[in-house]
């Protein structure tokens, strides 16, 4: 049996961290029967960071590893039926995503001090209040550091919503008038795209990131889709 290990729900999605959904979502279509872990400490994680799954003897972290190790394990093939250059396309749709808007998301939760009071209520309702503020600021600081560490910490949220706004058109773009981004059925980027799409539409307050996404009615169309026929119900 696969066992899924997540942090908990948050921001309208089964879990707070986009790649912990698309774990979800690319173990809930490998076809094996799974269950679900759910932590909000990293801390035991082989690289203190979430998803990570387990087979047997195989612990496998990171997203990325997991769609590997599930592809390879099972004979499953997310991008099955697409041609070489939809893959190449697909997977640079998935860095840009994954390593570009994440940080921008990330850094509208956690970094904005507006932002921050709202995020810490939606992570950490459930602290005793004294302790409970010493620990989350410690976290805190630890994600800023990561924020401002890769770069785009350091630019206004303007200037975040202006980076990432072309990226965001660029999925837009590819999407067309298609159902998900390579035809009819979703494959391996709409695992990626959907719940990272979601995540930075889905602060509770607008934010420069969120009106990138919700104006784009294609778009909220596509991510309701995506949780519709792919999420786990
Ligand atoms: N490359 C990793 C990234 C995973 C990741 O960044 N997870 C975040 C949550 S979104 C995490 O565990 N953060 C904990 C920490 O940094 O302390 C993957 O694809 O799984």
């Amino acid at each position: 049996m696969l066992k899924l290990t997540i942090f908990p729900e948050g921001f309208n999605e089964p879990s707070g961290s986009p790649f912990a959904v698309k774990a979800l979502c690319l173990v809930e279509n490998s076809g094996q029967p799974y269950e679900v872990i759910v932590t909000p400490d990293p801390r035991k994680a082989p690289k203190q960071k979430l998803p990570v799954l387990e087979h047997g003897a195989n612990v496998i972290p990171d997203s990325d590893q997991i769609r590997d190790y599930l592809e390879s394990a099972f004979d499953v093939d997310y991008d099955k039926g697409l041609s070489d250059e939809q893959r190449a396309v697909s997977r640079s749709i998935i860095r840009m995503l994954e390593e570009h808007l994440y940080f921008a998301i990330y850094s509208d939760r956690w970094q904005d001090d507006g932002n921050w009071a709202l995020t810490k209520s939606i992570y950490f309702n459930d602290m005793p209040p004294v302790i409970g503020g010493f620990i989350t600021n410690q976290i805190r600081k630890g994600a800023v550091a990561q924020i401002t560490g890769q770069g785009m910490g350091r630019h206004s949220p303007t200037e975040q919503a202006t980076r990432v706004e072309k990226d965001i058109a660029a999925v837009e773009t590819i999407l067309g008038d298609k159902p998900f981004l390579f035809g009819d059925t979703p494959s391996g980027a709409d695992y990626t795209a959907v719940p990272f799409l979601a995540a930075a539409a889905a602060f509770p307050s607008e934010t420069p990131i969120t009106t990138v996404v919700q104006s784009r009615p294609n778009l909220m169309a596509y991510i309701a889709r995506g949780k519709d026929t792919f999420y786990p119900k």
